[in-house]
């Protein structure tokens, strides 16, 4: 399994979020990427460099005048002079422009930066700073070579991706994601010619930012196991079993929630069942949306996978045989962190 990863994903650093109103120290830290590094580096695994790609693959599966927003708004908020006190050096939007204030209506495009800060964001936990876009893209670029070295013959990439991506739509940002690292994965993958590609989300969230990029795609499947967002996990509005996919798409989404406080054992039934989904949809390559966060010690989640079953979640998704990219998600437990990590790519390197 060859590693990649990106100094330049350090670069962002937000070091709080805003949670309920109030500013709390972030989870999802630079720190973990040294972490996962220093110990996939101890385990013999080979790191390279990420290659720089161009955007083509990212404006598809992202709305164009999003990732230009996002590209732009630092310094916009930079050059704008806004108050540094409470947000310190970061972007925090305070109007967001939803269906609830919408109501229908055909809405002005605002030019002030202020009023523009909310219109690809849909929570206060994403902040934007200074260093945000440059890390973020640099994660797509590890995402993209990975890809590169699954299709040029390796049978397992990963990318060491931060900050993470499957929380990022179409066109916003939330839930710490910026950029949809496994959907550019598999889009790639697609492009370079494997026909159907399977996404399995391990994460303990559910990626609604992925299921959304291929909700009506035939040619790829999202299946997702997570901690049951009705019992008020993140992302809340999304995750659910009855979400199947729509259109052409129809039947290539698969949600397993899972109850809070499960174990190894509702862990892996889900995921013998994402990968028999997998293998039934006819998956020729597949990207694993590598989040640790539904480990025991996690502080993100109330799931109690633990490491042997995040071993066995590798060799599942192992036995398909099939060519895949691994891009790192959550997981927020330092200590803990990269010991899960190797454990899972040991797993998938069967
Ligand atoms: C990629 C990923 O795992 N995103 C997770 C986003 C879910 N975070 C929502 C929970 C926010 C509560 N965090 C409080 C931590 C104290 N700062
Ligand atoms: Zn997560």
């Amino acid at each position: 399994v060859t590693v990649v990863w990106s100094a330049e994903t350090l670069a962002h650093d937000p070091g709080a979020e805003i949670w309920l109103g109030t500013r709390t120290p972030g989870t999802e830290v630079a720190e973990r990427v040294t972490v996962i590094r220093d110990e996939l580096a101890a385990g013999g695994f080979p790191i390279v460099e990420a290659a720089p790609h161009g955007d083509e693959v990212l404006r598809s599966v992202h709305d164009p005048a999003f990732v230009d927003h996002l590209h732009g708004i630092w310094q916009k908020w930079e050059d704008g002079g806004y108050p540094r006190d409470y947000g310190q050096d970061r972007v925090v939007p305070y109007v967001f422009p939803t269906e609830a204030m919408l109501a229908g209506m055909p809405a002005h495009d605002p030019a002030a930066t202020h009023a523009r800060a909310g219109l690809y964001c849909y929570d206060t936990m994403t902040l934007v700073g200074p260093g945000t876009w440059r890390a973020a893209r640099a994660a797509v670029d590890a995402a993209q070579t990975a890809a590169d070295l699954v299709a040029s013959g390796e049978r397992v990439a990963y990318a060491l991706c931060r900050p993470p991506g499957h929380h990022a739509t179409p066109a916003g940002y939330g839930g710490s994601c910026y950029l949809n690292n496994a959907a550019v994965a598999a889009q790639a993958l697609r492009d370079h010619g494997f026909a159907r590609v399977a996404i399995i989300d391990v994460d303990a969230h559910h990626g609604n930012g992925t299921q959304a990029i291929f909700w009506d795609r035939p040619d790829v499947f999202y299946g997702s196991a997570h901690v049951d967002p009705g019992a008020g996990w993140f992302p809340h509005y999304f995750g659910f079993a009855h979400e199947t996919g729509a259109g052409p798409g129809h039947g290539t989404t698969l949600n397993i929630p899972i109850a809070p406080e499960s174990g190894d054992a509702a862990w892996l039934s889900a995921l013998t069942r994402l990968r028999d989904a997998a293998e039934a949809f006819g998956a020729e390559a597949v990207v694993v949306s590598l989040g640790v966060d539904a480990a025991a010690d996690d502080p993100e989640s109330p799931l109690r996978v633990t490491t042997t079953g995040y071993h066995e979640t590798g060799s599942a998704i192992a036995s398909l045989g099939l060519p895949t990219v691994a891009v790192q998600e959550g997981g927020y437990h330092l200590p803990s962190l990269g010991t899960l990590v190797t454990a899972t790519l040991r797993g998938l390197s069967g």
